[in-house]
């Protein structure tokens, strides 16, 4: 028998570390563990935004648990099922997308506990338990799981109180890109007013007494977002890198 796997991300969100991510979305685990093996602190899966489902998630996790990179998924939805499959799975870390109030928040707390705190159900010889090695798992596991929220609405950030207040919620995720489409600025969260609405939900967040994460490939715009408290920025993104490396060599041959 052996103990509950610690979750390294977390405990560093709770030591106040800052931390620094990539974005997943070539969905193998030749990726997830190229940026492992590249040093970032942490990789988000992400089923979201990528053609991707827990089957293809659990090759990635696989992939970057060799390294000492964290895997935190991005389920496609606030859904108890794919909460539980993906807990099943092996995934400590969530990154649940467009959470809008308290109710959503508190759903999305409830499918990662057992009864009676919450609604995920019982797998006794999952892959999280090291099919049934783990002894005290599930007595133990709930202070391993660390689940993060992404507020990408004004609606979000007008409930950002409600949301914060919710047991179990270990921390808040800014999505620039749904936030600035939701502040009329399609495209384009790097306009001043999208930036000026972030700074104040970072001051607000912060005040909350929550860490606070944010998607930046702008590395300046990274840098002083962590001047601003933020505690953990996802600064690459797989396909953005590929295009833009391939784009540059390309432009050496070709006017
Ligand atoms: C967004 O920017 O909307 C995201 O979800 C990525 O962080
Ligand atoms: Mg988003």
């Amino acid at each position: 028998m052996v103990g509950i796997i610690e979750n390294k991300f977390k405990k560093k969100l709770l030591l106040g570390e800052k931390q620094i991510g990539a974005w997943n979305t070539i969905c193998t685990g030749s990726v997830s563990e190229l940026f492992g093996y590249a040093g970032f602190d942490w990789v988000v899966i992400d089923t979201e935004h990528a053609p991707s489902d827990p089957v293809v998630a659990l090759g990635q996790l696989q992939a970057l648990e060799a390294t000492n990179s964290s895997g935190i998924v991005r389920p496609a939805t606030n859904d108890t099922v794919l909460i539980k499959r993906f807990l099943d799975i092996g995934f400590q870390t969530l990154i649940i997308p467009f959470i809008q109030d308290g109710s959503e928040a508190k759903q999305a707390v409830e499918a990662t506990r057992y009864p009676p705190e919450g609604i995920r159900g019982v797998a006794g010889t999952s892959r999280a338990t090291k099919y049934g090695s783990i002894s005290n798992y599930f007595k133990e596991v709930t202070k391993e799981i660390c689940l993060v929220l992404q507020l990408e609405t004004i609606e979000a950030l007008k409930n950002v109180e409600d949301i914060a207040s919710i047991n179990g919620v270990d921390g808040l995720f800014i999505g620039p890109g749904d936030l600035a489409a939701s502040l009329g600025y399609l495209g384009n969260p790097g306009h001043p007013e999208v930036k000026k609405f972030i700074k104040d939900a970072i001051i607000k967040i912060k005040a909350l007494g929550k860490p606070v994460g944010i998607f930046s490939l702008d590395l300046d715009y990274a840098k002083e977002c962590f001047d601003d408290g933020v505690d953990f920025i996802a600064v690459a993104m797989d396909t953005n890198l590929l295009m833009k490396q391939s784009k540059q060599i390309i432009s050496r041959f070709k006017k």
